[in-house]
């Protein structure tokens, strides 16, 4: 059986790890027949699987059913005499064990990875149902496959370096269910509902842009495997960032060239999606995913920054860090007082870690917003997307508790509570977008609400039959 795990960590001479894996594995199998794609086990969906970590091995283009789709293990190939390259131990070589008096924080940092990659997969179950074309339901089944691969990526982790330990994460990791009360998902972002596809590409550009900027900043760890696990997901991510940006940009698309057609800019009369919804989804999906960089001002960021785990965006690459210990410099951050002021106040560096990452998140997604915003150019219009003020509806760190309007004015409950409905999606807004939702899989017709791709996947045609239903 192991043979047809694809992988390049010598799994067939690794008799311990055969055996854990070998346990998880129908675990897996029947937690994606269950929270898996609903009501598409049996298509033949046109997917990429990674089968080598050689350039082109990761991208083997193929019709799979999903459940024998072949996920497997692959890191990126060991660096000659790597060593760690920022905070306390820098310099010394990389571990290629968990250190021993960094455990606790390792675990957890991989158990928090790993738990997104599943919680997605579960969010998303039920979007087939009402796919916009077969070139979108396909690029939703390669979203999930993939994130399945990711968890594989971090339970081989678990079961390889931490023992007894580690296979009960494993486990756990197949019990909690996004949205449940009882055993939710770790982080929220991760148990909101995704129940339409607009909410679908806001998904996908906003937070699986975290997981882009997360990964990155695991990929620089001196716990070489970790490390290069991750380095090896990032060549997925980026499909699924892809299709999030794109997404939106045909929804855009679409909605543009109707408020052309319209009389009075309406185009909810042809059964389009207004650019002040769309506004409000990027509103609510900016700010979810902005908490997932944890606090402002984190211990635990200066910790994991401190012991090597976790580093800055291309800490290694980027010449913009010149100072790889990071103890002498400040963070300038404005904090929210009692008397409704923000007060500028300076923290040290590596206490503002996550912060560090963010700003380079949020920058990336301003060149998306700018992308939007120049096909709107394009149709003549003056209208513009933004990205809300990072203050706005926050949940963690040191905006939680108070409140902010889009611009980032602070304002009373009372005033927020007065008009969340204009900057926040309302229940009717989800009733208009899912009354949009039918699905449309005759080989490159698109709803109503959608423009077609610029192109298709992998050189096939827009109309190419990226899924054959089974009979
Ligand atoms: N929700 O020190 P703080 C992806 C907790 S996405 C709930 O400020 P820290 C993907 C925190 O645990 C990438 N709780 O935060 C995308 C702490 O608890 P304790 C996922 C939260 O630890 C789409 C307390 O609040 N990868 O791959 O510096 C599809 C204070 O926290 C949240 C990772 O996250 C929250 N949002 O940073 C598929 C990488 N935020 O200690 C996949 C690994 C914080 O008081 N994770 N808390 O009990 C980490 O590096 C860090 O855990 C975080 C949090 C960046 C998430
Ligand atoms: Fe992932
Ligand atoms: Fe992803």
């Amino acid at each position: 059986m192991f043979e047809s795990i694809p992988n390049n960590v010598n799994l067939s001479d690794n008799k311990r790890l055969q055996r854990a894996l070998e346990q998880w594995q129908p675990d897996f199998l029947s937690w994606w027949m269950e929270m898996g794609p609903e009501g598409f086990q049996q298509d033949q969906i046109y997917l990429r699987t990674a089968i080598s970590v050689e350039a082109g091995g990761w991208a083997h283009f193929d019709y799979v059913k999903m459940p024998d789709y072949r996920w497997g293990i692959f890191l990126t190939p060991p660096t000659q005499d790597r060593r760690i390259h920022f905070g306390d131990n820098i310099g010394e070589p990389v571990w290629n064990e968990v250190p021993g008096e960094f455990r606790k924080e390792l675990r957890r940092i991989i158990v928090t990875q790993a738990d997104t990659e599943p919680a997605s997969v579960e969010q998303q179950r039920l979007l087939g149902k009402t796919a916009p074309s077969l070139y979108d339901l396909r690029n939703l089944f390669q979203v999930n496959v993939e994130e399945g691969r990711h968890l594989w990526a971090m339970v081989y982790l678990l079961h390889q370096f931490f023992g007894r330990d580690g296979r009960e994460e494993a486990e756990d990791l197949l019990t909690r269910r996004s949205g449940n009360a009882d055993t939710p998902r770790i982080l929220e972002a991760f148990n909101k509902p995704v129940n339409d596809w607009l909410a679908f590409f806001a998904f996908t550009m906003f937070t699986d842009r975290d997981g882009k900027y997360q990964l990155a900043a695991l990929a620089e760890s001196g716990f070489d495997p970790l490390a290069r696990t991750t380095q090896f997901m990032l060549t997925e991510e980026a499909h699924h960032l892809f299709v999030g940006e794109t997404g939106i940009g045909r929804v855009v698309r679409r909605t543009a060239e109707l408020m052309r057609q319209s009389k009075n800019g309406d185009v909810s009369e042809f059964g389009a999606i207004p650019l002040d919804i769309i506004q409000k989804y990027i509103n609510e999906w900016f700010s979810a995913s902005l908490d997932l960089f944890g606090g402002e001002d984190s211990s635990n960021a200066a910790t994991f920054f401190g012991a090597g785990l976790k580093g800055r965006f291309r800490e290694a690459d980027d010449k913009k860090y010149r100072d790889h210990v990071a103890l002498d410099d400040i963070y300038q951050l404005d904090v929210p007082s009692e008397e409704m002021l923000l007060k500028r106040e300076e923290i040290p560096l590596r206490r503002a870690m996550n912060m560090v990452l963010r700003d380079g998140y949020v920058e990336d997604c301003e060149r998306a917003l700018e992308r939007w915003n120049s096909i709107l150019k394009e149709y003549g219009l003056s209208e513009q997307l933004y990205l809300p003020s990072q203050r706005f509806n926050r949940s963690i760190g040191i905006y939680d508790g108070h409140y902010f309007d889009p611009k980032g004015e602070m304002i009373s409950k009372e005033q927020f509570d007065k008009s969340k409905s204009q900057w926040l999606p309302t229940e009717k807004d989800y009733q208009y977008v899912s009354s949009l939702m039918v699905p449309v899989y005759e080989p490159g017709k698109m709803a109503s609400w959608i423009a077609p791709p610029a192109k298709g996947i992998n050189h096939k045609p827009i109309d190419f039959e990226y899924v054959i239903r089974a009979k």
